[in-house]
């Protein structure tokens, strides 16, 4: 097919791809559902892909990626910025020179006797001022329909893009062997590239997610004026009908997708309480017309973990999986052609195919100790389908934020909630985010592990510039800058249980944050912030928590928190120079006021 776009600089790295790769065909991705139908067809002749039961999950499909490529691989990922102080110490760095030459040969021929995918995407609504353009190539029809759910994808991609910018991200993808050997995710920010080879798994290769949505964008966003965040973004609606937006960083498995997608408990929702989500994963920032700080996300569905996803733990997930979803790496249920996940529900399919492709009795399987969907599998599912969807999830301005919050998992340290003083101390408490390792993973248990703002594995520069960017940030929006908040919902008791329910009762902390954005309530000052007075904290309804539990989930131990800021510091070590002073300031003042 003739290319889609008249702009040159779009056509001229499109043919340089071909002349790399040597497809036999290319096809441009229109964005017509007639051509993904047909690449639909076409995936499931070739056995890349399954179909699932038509009846009960609609236009949904199954793929399984190969065992040794089932998960995004930091040891292979690079930033290739032409300094290696600008990728600084948190980052694989590469001379992008070095890069291309090493990875060149691999690509060329790579797609000889295949077909060369080009998909125009836009990241953000069609129009925003927010929005960019990418084009990936890639060999994979895999590649191409998670695309069609996660961006938008087609013609119209090259609307926000004309017929002369330039200002569009390049992502090459090429599959080759699934090589692990040879397994590169490389960024390029300077010439607005990426290129990946050797995997078919969704966070190395579907390029508008992690690659450029958040490493690529940051950097552009330090240079432009705004911000890239591994964010949530979710609006709060009262009982007068406002709607107050908050993001919310948190390092994975903290439960990002399930508190964007929060069910308030039955008395908020009685009393015309209402949870919006605009996003689960990614927010792109920048100050509005009136100063404010406006947030849209960037993608047009989720990409989320599906065991211990249920109706339960979130309702408004699974809803969102049961039309036009994309599973990979799930079980299947043979008798009925659905998939099943570990904690879906306590019936594991007897005639089923876990996830490598093995035909087991699931119920026998399990109870051997073994798991049936693989703990990272996914579903890729259309923001559209979720029940809760917000309505200003394609508005091109954006959303205005109210607050942000920083969290972690952490036993003992962190207090359920507390406020930070300004701007400069809130990028101070993003900055020392961490989160405790936990049994459930491999290695030591309760080993603390920094992800300043969790964007340790995305920041697609200086980890130290990073922060001074934050730090202007407050500088521009001024008085107008949301407020920041840090939120812990892992504190355990004396026998490592959780003493905070979480999930849904969660609201009961966003009640708290809106209250205080809106001046509504007052605060107590600690060393470490602001914090709730106890009975602040909503608890009706709630069973065995009382205001006495809300203290101590709000208590700060010095000592624990004196031990951390010797962790801090080491941690800030690492970034010489270019720590700004601003942070090192804060630490000093948090260490005195501890010390008083
Ligand atoms: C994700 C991640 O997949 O953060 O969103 O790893
Ligand atoms: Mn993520």
């Amino acid at each position: 097919m003739a290319t889609l776009t008249q702009n040159p600089n779009v056509n001229k790295w499109v043919e340089e791809m071909i002349a790399l790769t040597k497809p036999e065909k290319v096809v441009w991705i229109d964005g017509s559902e007639a051509q993904l139908e047909a690449l639909r067809e076409e995936a499931c002749a070739t056995g890349e892909m399954i179909k699932l039961n038509q009846e009960l999950l609609p236009d949904c499909y199954y793929h399984r990626t190969l065992p040794n490529d089932v998960a995004r691989v930091e040891d292979r990922t690079f930033i290739c910025s032409r300094n290696k102080e600008d990728a600084g110490p948190t980052n694989n760095w590469c001379d992008p020179k070095e890069m291309y030459a090493k990875l060149t040969p691999m690509y060329d021929g790579s797609m000889k006797g295949r077909t060369m995918y080009v998909i125009p995407y836009s990241m953000g609504p069609i129009g925003s001022d927010l929005a960019k353009v990418g084009v990936e190539v890639t060999d994979s029809i895999y590649v191409v329909l998670n695309m069609a759910i996660m961006t938008r994808v087609g013609v119209k991609a090259f609307e926000n893009l004309g017929d002369t910018s330039n200002d569009f991200v390049r992502g090459l993808h090429a599959k080759c062997d699934v090589d692990p050997e040879k397994r590169y995710i490389v960024q390029f920010p300077e010439d607005n590239t990426i290129w990946s080879i050797n995997s078919a798994y969704g966070g190395n290769v579907l390029l508008g997610k992690k690659c450029f949505a958040l490493r690529i964008a940051s950097y552009q966003g330090k240079n432009e004026g705004w911000m890239a965040e591994h964010m949530l973004i979710l609006g709060l609606e009262k009982p007068n009908g406002e709607v107050k937006y908050i993001t919310a960083a948190f390092p994975s498995a903290c439960g990002k997708t399930n508190l964007a997608m929060l069910i308030p408990p039955e008395g908020y929702i009685k009393n015309g309480y209402k949870v919006w989500t605009v996003g689960d994963d990614i927010a792109w920032l920048k100050p509005g017309e009136d100063g404010r700080l406006y947030a849209i996300n960037p993608e047009n569905g989720f990409f989320g973990v599906a065991p211990g996803t249920n109706e339960n733990s979130n309702y408004n997930a699974l809803a969102s999986t049961k039309k036009g979803t994309i599973f990979t790496n799930v079980a299947i249920n043979n008798d009925n052609m659905t998939v099943w996940w570990e904690k879906l529900d306590k019936n594991p399919p007897v005639n089923a195919t876990e996830w490598k492709g093995a035909r087991v009795n699931g119920p026998e399987y399990v109870a051997e100790g073994n798991k049936l969907a693989h703990p990272n599998s996914r579903f890729t599912a259309p923001a559209e389908n979720c029940p809760c969807i917000s309505k200003e999830f394609n508005n091109p301005k954006g959303v205005p934020v109210s607050a942000i919050i920083f969290g972690g998992r952490r036993a003992k340290t962190a207090p359920l909630v507390y406020q930070s003083f300004d701007w400069q101390h809130g990028t101070f408490v993003g900055s020392i985010m961490a989160s405790e390792t936990t049994a459930a993973a491999t290695g030591a248990v309760g080993v603390v592990r920094r992800d300043p703002m969790a964007m340790l594995p995305f920041c697609g520069y200086h980890m130290g510039d990073y922060w001074a960017h934050w730090l202007e940030m407050g500088k521009v929006l001024g008085d107008k800058a949301p407020k920041i908040f840090n939120v812990n919902w892992f504190r355990t008791d004396d026998d490592g249980n959780f003493v905070w329910p979480g999930f849904g009762d969660n609201m009961r902390v966003l009640d708290w944050i809106i209250d205080r954005c809106e001046g509504e309530v007052d605060a107590v000052e600690t060393a470490i912030g602001y914090e709730p007075k106890p009975e602040d904290i909503n608890v009706e309804g709630l069973d065995g928590i009382t205001t006495e539990t809300i203290a101590d989930l709000l208590s700060v131990d010095n000592n624990l928190w004196l031990e951390e800021t010797k962790g801090i510091e080491e941690f800030y070590a690492k970034f010489g120079d270019k720590l700004p002073k601003e942070l090192s300031c804060e630490l000093e003042a948090l260490k005195a006021r501890l010390a008083k």
